[in-house]
């Protein structure tokens, strides 16, 4: 994978970086969630360095992609993050527009649509140059990479937490290409550090024996039973308080005990699987970690999971003014607000999944579970299914519906499986795309992490095609 820019596509960079010297009345439109954020931020600080603050003529919106439809292009300049290739955003263009789009996702247009056009359009996707956008750049990488054509490598660390936000490592466990040029510089800049680390979530903040009792790729003794976790730490001779006397997490293990407790995951993983899973097994628990330097310890903003997980939660709770400040460097408030946030989001998720664990009100058909999340926000729903597998059978993929919004009745369903099932070849995102387009709707996404927009009378029609589509593609039996 190529760590440098083709080029064509460094060209376009330089254009970038001309359109934004010359132009004075600019737009920023972004997604809503992390890696769009994070895009965001890294356009405002390039704006703001550039002085454009100064005459109030700069704004950002971060938005879902529906409003992207019928936009009206009013600004000298329109930035597109994170979004724009997969819309049709420059239907309103005239003569005097002038438009980039910085994105990742698969475009509508090709390389040449700008030479068909009498305006300015300036599209930058690594498609394009045969550069896969799903693992080795995003949104907020393609941003870093103009910020880096001004010289601002000091911001190269957002672009490695969009890409821990956007999954680009959930392939290898690792960011590779664009993104590792990118790692690389943020580590020149002394801002991050990577190393090889048990791959569970929450490492700075989470005790271990909680963080443990979280793990559902598989179905161990100790998914959502903290007496196993306790026993199996104590077992390994881990303490389970530190030195401060506070609870352990997994930041203060040293590398002895990590090795002793990856190699008992893989044992008990392996005791559980279908064989031919096995090869898959380390990459359950190993994975590279990523630390903000510049944060400090314990916190949630100093690992990269941690961190998006905080960005998600603002922009799933229409707070993106927040994350943005914590972005820019704007901590005084932000980071109580933050706070709340993060703790009511969490509250929010725990309520749902308690309700739904426990109830039993996870449906099995022959080759998937669902459930119905009626009443659960449509932002939210594809997180409550994550955590909510580890109560399912990890074998099958698990799928949740809801309600759009309360103004539109159709729904919104999310998937998530167990990463084993995405490593062994399925990807779930293209299979559900193909059946909600089917059906009059549209879908996609990662591998083990999707979604679809279906008409509100499709349910058990979307439901009986993905369970005829998976037929004979699990490791169900064994
Ligand atoms: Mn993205």
């Amino acid at each position: 994978m190529r760590e440098t820019l083709p080029p064509e596509m460094k060209k376009r960079y330089e254009q970038a970086k001309e359109l934004l010297e010359n132009s004075d009345n600019i737009k920023i439109y972004s997604h809503t969630d992390c890696d769009g954020i994070s895009s965001g931020a890294i356009l405002t600080s390039i704006l703001e360095r550039l002085g454009k603050r100064l005459w109030k003529n700069y704004e950002i919106e971060i938005v879902n992609l529906d409003v992207l439809e019928d936009l009206p292009i009013e600004h000298e300049l329109t930035i597109f993050s994170d979004l724009g290739s997969g819309q049709p955003v420059d239907k309103n263009a005239n003569k005097d527009s002038k438009i980039i789009i910085l994105d990742h996702h698969p475009p509508l247009r090709d390389i040449d649509y700008c030479e068909k056009v009498d305006y300015t359009y300036l599209e930058i996707n690594p498609i394009f140059y045969g550069i896969d956008g799903s693992q080795e750049i995003c949104g907020g990488g393609l941003s870093y990479l103009l910020a880096k054509e001004f010289g601002f490598k000091d911001l190269s660390w957002i672009g490695v937490l969009a890409a821990i936000g956007d999954m680009q490592n959930s392939k290898t466990g690792k960011l590779e290409g664009l993104n590792n040029a990118i790692l690389k510089d943020a580590k020149e800049e002394g801002l991050v550090s990577s190393k090889t680390d048990l791959s569970l979530y929450g490492k700075q903040t989470r005790p271990l024996f909680a963080a443990l009792s979280y793990f559902s790729d598989v179905k161990l003794p100790i998914t959502n039973n903290q007496n196993e976790t306790i026993a199996l730490i104590k077992k390994l001779k881990i303490p389970l308080r530190n030195t401060n006397d506070e609870a352990t997490t997994l930041s203060d293990l040293n590398d002895n005990q990590k090795k002793l407790l990856i190699s008992e995951l893989i044992k008990m993983i392996s005791l559980e699987i279908p064989p031919k899973y096995s090869i898959y097994v380390p990459k359950l628990v190993i994975a590279d970690s990523y630390e903000f330097l510049k944060e400090d310890n314990r916190t949630f903003l100093r690992d990269a999971s941690e961190f998006s997980t905080a960005m998600n939660a603002c922009v799933r709770n229409d707070r993106s003014d927040v994350a943005l400040k914590i972005l820019g460097g704007n901590r005084v408030d932000a980071l109580d607000e933050l706070e709340i946030i993060s703790k009511t989001h969490r509250a929010y998720l725990a309520k749902n999944i308690q309700s739904i664990g426990e109830s039993k009100s996870i449906i099995e058909m022959d080759n998937l579970q669902y459930f119905d999340g009626t009443g659960i926000r449509s932002n939210v729903v594809g997180t409550i299914a994550g955590m909510i597998l580890s109560y399912g059978d990890w074998r099958k993929p698990i799928i949740a519906f809801t309600q759009i919004s309360e103004e539109n009745e159709d729904l919104k369903i999310s998937l998530r499986c167990s990463r084993l099932l995405a490593y062994d070849g399925i990807h779930f995102g293209e299979i559900i795309r193909e059946v909600a387009q089917s059906l009059g709707g549209n879908g996609g996404g990662h591998n083990v992490a999707c979604g679809a927009y279906i008409p509100k009378d499709k349910k058990d029609e979307f439901l009986n095609l993905m369970n005829e589509k998976l037929k004979g593609k699990l490791a169900i039996e064994y």
